[in-house]
Formats: C-alpha cells, sequence, structure tokens
C-alpha cells in the first residue's frame, strides 16, 4: 500500500513537471499520452484566455490513453476506369487494416467503397466525420486529389490524410491545400499517431514516416517498417 502510494504521489508531480513543460511550449512539446492529454489543456485554456481549462481536466477522465474518440471516414476511391473496377473488385484490405487499428484507439469508423456506393458526398454529409483517409493506387491520383477538395468544400474544418501506393512512391503529387497530411508506407501505427497528434494541437513534424503539403512539401524522418505481428487483424466488418 504504501509503495504504490508513493508511486502514486511521483506520477502526480511528473505531471505538474509536464504540465509546465508544454504550457511553456505546447506547440511542440512531444511525450506520452498523458503529456498529450496535458499539453491539450494548456492548450485549450490559452485559446480561451484561461490559464487552465475545465473542459480539460473533465475531458481527461472521458478519454482512453489521451486519444480524443473521433469519427473516421476511410475512402477507396474509384479508378478511373469503372469497366475495371467491376473486373478488379478487391477488398480494400489497407482500409481494413487502418480501420482496425483506429478502432483500438476507440475511433468511430466508416469505410466507404466508392466503387459499390458511388455518392461519396451523401455519405460524407450523413457521417459528419472529423477525420477522412483516402487511399489510393496512380491511376487514383486525380480522383483523390478531387475528392480531397470536395470535402473540404463541404466541411473545411475536416481534416484529410492520404496514403497508399502512391503517397509513398510520389507524395509530392499531393501537395495540393485540401490535403493535410500524407503518410508514407505502412500506415496503421502511423495514422493512429496523426490523429492523436492532431486532436493535441501537436506539431506532427516529429511523426516519422510523413510528407506535410506547405509552400515546399516538408518530410519527416522516415518510419522503419514495423514487425507484420504487430498489425491487428484487418477489420472486414467497419
Ligand atoms: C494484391 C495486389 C493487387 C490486387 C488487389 C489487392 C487489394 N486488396 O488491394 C489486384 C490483383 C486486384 C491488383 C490490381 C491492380 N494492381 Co496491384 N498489387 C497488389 C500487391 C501485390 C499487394 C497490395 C496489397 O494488398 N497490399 C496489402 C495492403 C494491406 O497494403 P497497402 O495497400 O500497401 O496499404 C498499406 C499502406 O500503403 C498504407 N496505406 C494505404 N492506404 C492508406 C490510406 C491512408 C489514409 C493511410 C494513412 C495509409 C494507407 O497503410 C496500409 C496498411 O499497412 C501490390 C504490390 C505490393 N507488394 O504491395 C500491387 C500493386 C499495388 N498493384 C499495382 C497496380 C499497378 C495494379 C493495377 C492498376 C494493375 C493494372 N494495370 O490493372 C490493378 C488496380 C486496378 C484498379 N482498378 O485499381 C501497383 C501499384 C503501383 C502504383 N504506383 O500505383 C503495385 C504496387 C504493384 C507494382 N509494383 O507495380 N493488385
Amino acid at each position: 500500500m504504501m509503495i504504490l502510494a508513493i508511486i502514486g504521489c511521483a506520477q502526480k508531480l511528473l505531471g505538474i513537471v509536464h504540465q509546465f513543460q508544454s504550457m511553456l511550449k505546447p506547440e511542440t512539446y512531444r511525450g506520452s499520452d498523458i503529456d498529450l492529454v496535458f499539453a491539450q489543456i494548456i492548450r485549450h485554456g490559452q485559446e480561451k484566455g484561461e490559464g487552465r481549462s475545465i473542459r480539460g481536466w473533465c475531458g481527461k477522465s472521458k478519454r482512453e490513453g489521451g486519444v480524443s474518440p473521433m469519427k473516421v471516414m476511410l475512402v477507396q476511391p474509384p479508378s478511373g476506369t469503372p469497366f475495371m473496377d467491376k473486373i478488379y473488385m478487391y477488398e480494400p484490405l489497407a482500409l481494413e487494416y487502418l480501420g482496425a487499428g483506429l478502432k483500438e484507439d476507440k475511433h468511430e469508423v466508416l469505410l466507404l467503397d466508392v466503387r459499390l456506393d458511388p455518392d461519396f458526398e451523401t455519405a460524407f454529409r450523413r457521417f459528419q466525420p472529423d477525420a477522412v483517409g483516402l487511399t489510393g493506387y496512380t491511376n487514383h491520383l486525380n480522383i483523390v486529389k478531387d475528392m480531397a477538395i470536395r470535402f473540404k468544400e463541404i466541411n473545411p474544418a475536416v481534416y484529410i490524410v492520404v496514403g497508399g501506393h502512391h503517397a509513398t512512391v510520389s507524395p509530392k503529387d499531393y501537395n495540393i491545400e485540401a490535403i493535410d497530411v500524407v503518410v508514407i508506407g505502412e500506415g496503421v501505427f502511423t495514422l493512429k499517431e496523426v490523429l492523436k497528434y492532431w486532436t493535441a494541437g501537436l506539431d506532427l513534424e516529429s511523426i516519422p514516416g510523413l510528407a506535410i503539403p506547405g509552400r515546399e512539401m516538408k518530410f519527416t524522418e522516415e518510419r522503419p517498417h514495423p514487425p507484420l505481428d504487430a498489425l491487428p487483424f484487418p477489420d472486414m466488418n467497419p
């Protein structure tokens, strides 16, 4: 009991230290999940012109692992040749992996296969996602960009992430205003981190495996391949 009490006190003290660190520079502060929550609290307080936000403190108890659950729509685009889409009606495996990872963080996920459900605007308006993840091979490039632009027109606050084969081999092709971030390579763990950092208002530049659109695209550190056994099983029922 005594030992547990000492550990508890030490954790609280550590929390206060981290709180001051994030207060000094919340936008660049990088730390554990607990730190993320602290940074969020301070940022929210600063935005509201307060020293400390009541919503932030209460929010902590609602959040698990420092992640704010959000609604994420994962989109499999059609290719430019609908006839070939019918021949190649492959399972959107990448999105099923990503969806499984997001559900581990308690996000609500909708997988929209636009080859089967072409009215993506209605689906977007109905689901009202906080973030959209688009995948694509090279043959989907312009379609993905157009969809990103359309989603941003409908809701400028939506957060748009693009990944997949083309994003990996030629990320600069996605350097447009409507796209917030491009994920290079395997995306399950990167996407989880991106959403966690984004909701906490933290700097994405410390996440490996990203290309960040802007006047000049910024590249973060290369991300090593994760061990395959660490990946969740694809969620085929999103
Ligand atoms: C199996 C396969 C197929 C299957 C489809 C399988 C499927 N379920 O998708 C079939 C046989 C149908 C197929 C068809 C085609 N294929 Co193919 N295929 C492959 C292969 C061998 C594996 C793809 C796969 O399933 N990977 C497993 C999934 C889980 O991984 P992933 O897609 O890479 O997704 C991960 C990351 O990319 C990232 N990610 C992906 N999307 C997103 C989105 C977000 C938001 C984020 C954050 C991350 C992220 O995270 C994912 C999870 O780890 C690859 C080669 C390879 N070794 O990768 C070629 C490959 C993808 N195919 C290719 C091509 C060209 C085609 C065709 C266009 C061929 C043709 N000329 O018709 C057609 C597509 C037709 C169409 N209408 O779109 C090229 C694509 C090249 C490019 N630059 O676009 C590849 C790379 C082969 C090559 N080296 O040329 N293919």
